[in-house]
């Protein structure tokens, strides 16, 4: 096989409240897919376990504890971009120390799972939504 094979690994978690809402972040202006709502998360740096690099970016990013135990990962997501296929396993995790809030200007929100589905988002966040439905009801 001479065809090469770029994967991207990258982390996402659905935070969920006590009222079962999952937290979403608005990716910035400039950056690809900007201003669509994504699960928090970012790319595996090499030599990162992938529950390590969720904890560093929920501490970047939200200024929130997250314990390795309070994280399960859900299912997976896989997308085929043109120079790239992006794999991003998606955690749940409902219990963290600190408040949620955009560390980095990212605007927030919390949404029902049944409203998830009108939330513009990336194309590999997307087909994650039945899966929280699923498991957290509408
Ligand atoms: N991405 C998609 N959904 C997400 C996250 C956190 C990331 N929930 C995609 C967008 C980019 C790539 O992963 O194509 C890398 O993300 P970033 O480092 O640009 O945030
Ligand atoms: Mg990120």
């Amino acid at each position: 096989m001479s065809e090469s094979l770029r994967i991207l690994l990258v982390v996402a978690v659905a935070l969920v409240d006590t009222d079962g809402r999952v937290l979403l972040a608005q990716r910035p202006p400039g950056k690809q897919l900007a201003g669509l709502w994504e699960f928090p998360g970012g790319k595996v740096d090499p030599g990162e376990r992938p529950e390590e690099t969720l904890i560093r970016e929920l501490a970047e990013e939200l200024g929130i504890t997250v314990k390795e135990a309070c994280l399960a990962p859900l299912t997976f997501a896989s997308h085929a971009y043109p120079d790239f296929h992006l794999l991003m396993p998606l955690y749940v995790c409902r219990r963290w120390e600190g408040i949620p809030r955009s560390m980095e200007g990212q605007p927030l929100k919390w949404v029902r799972p049944r409203d998830l589905k009108d939330q513009p988002m990336p194309p590999a966040d997307a087909p994650l939504i039945p899966f929280l439905i699923d498991l957290l009801g509408p």
